[in-house]
C-alpha cells in the first residue's frame, strides 16, 4: 500500500497518525504542496482533486481522508472503527460533522484565509468579512462540541475509547495551532484535544506541522475571541 501525504497537511496527519498507531504497513509517499507537485500529472492523475491524502492499494485508489481512515480500519480489523451498528454510526456522525460543518467554517473560512494566498476571496475587505464570518461560526461549532458532543465529560469523541473520529477531528482542530488559537473558552474541547495530542503516534507524525506552527509564532492573526 502507498499513502500519498504532505507531512504538514491537516487531513494527511490524521491518516498518518492512525497508520502509525495501528502499525499498518503503508509506504509513506511525500507530496510537496509548496512546489505544486500535486498539480503535476503524476499526482493529479491519481487524485484529480489535486489534494492529499490518497491511498493506493494494488489497483484500488482511494481519496478523502475520512474514507481512507475507514478503509484502513476495515482492512486492519481495528477496533477504532467499531463493528456495532450504533457505535459505528456515532463515529460516522462525528466524522461527517467535522468534515461538512467544522472544517468548512473553522478551516476554510477562519484559518486558511488568514494563512494562504490561494484561499483569498479576492480583496482585503472580502478576506476580513470571510474571517469574521468564519470566526462566528467556528465559535458556534466549538460551543456545540464542548456542550453537546463532549458535554458529559467523556474522554474521546464517541465515548471512553479512541476512534478514527478522534484522529480525523483533532487534525482539523489542530489548524488553530497555526494562528495561535486559544481553546480556553471550551475546556472540554481543550482537554480532549490535549488528550489526542498526548498520543505517541500523534507526537511522532506532527513534527513538521509543529515546526510550521512555530515558524508563524511571531505573526499576528485574528483569534476566536
Ligand atoms: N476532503 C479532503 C480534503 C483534503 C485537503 O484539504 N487537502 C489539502 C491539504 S490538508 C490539500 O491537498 N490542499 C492542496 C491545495 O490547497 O492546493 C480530505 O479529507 O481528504
Amino acid at each position: 500500500m502507498k499513502l500519498y501525504v504532505n507531512e504538514a497537511a491537516t487531513t494527511s496527519r490524521a491518516v498518518m497518525a492512525f497508520v502509525e498507531a495501528e502499525g499498518i504497513d503503508a509506504e509513506i509517499c511525500s507530496v510537496d504542496l509548496m512546489s505544486g507537485e500535486h498539480h503535476q500529472p503524476a499526482y493529479a492523475t491519481l487524485n484529480p482533486n489535486r489534494m492529499v491524502p490518497a491511498l493506493v492499494d494494488g489497483d484500488f485508489v482511494l481519496t478523502e481522508s475520512s474514507a481512507i481512515l475507514r478503509y484502513l480500519a476495515a482492512v486492519s480489523g481495528s477496533s477504532a472503527y467499531p463493528s456495532d451498528a450504533r457505535e459505528r454510526a456515532r463515529v460516522d456522525e462525528l466524522m461527517a460533522w467535522f468534515d461538512a460543518n467544522f472544517y468548512k467554517d473553522f478551516g476554510y473560512s477562519f484559518v486558511y484565509p488568514q494563512l494562504f494566498a490561494h484561499h483569498s476571496r479576492g480583496s482585503a475587505e472580502a478576506d476580513r468579512a470571510t474571517v469574521n464570518f468564519g470566526r462566528t461560526l467556528a465559535n458556534q461549532r466549538l460551543a456545540v462540541l464542548d456542550h453537546h458532543y463532549l458535554g458529559d465529560g467523556r474522554a474521546f469523541l464517541t465515548g471512553d475509547t479512541l476512534t478514527i473520529a478522534d484522529y480525523h477531528a483533532a487534525s482539523i482542530l489542530s489548524l488553530g495551532e497555526l494562528i495561535g488559537c486559544s481553546l480556553s473558552a471550551y475546556p472540554r474541547v481543550e482537554a480532549w484535544y490535549r488528550r489526542v495530542c498526548g498520543l505517541d503516534s500523534w507526537t511522532r507524525v506532527n513534527h513538521a506541522f509543529m515546526g510550521f506552527a512555530a515558524s508563524l509564532a511571531n505573526q499576528s492573526f485574528v483569534g476566536l475571541s
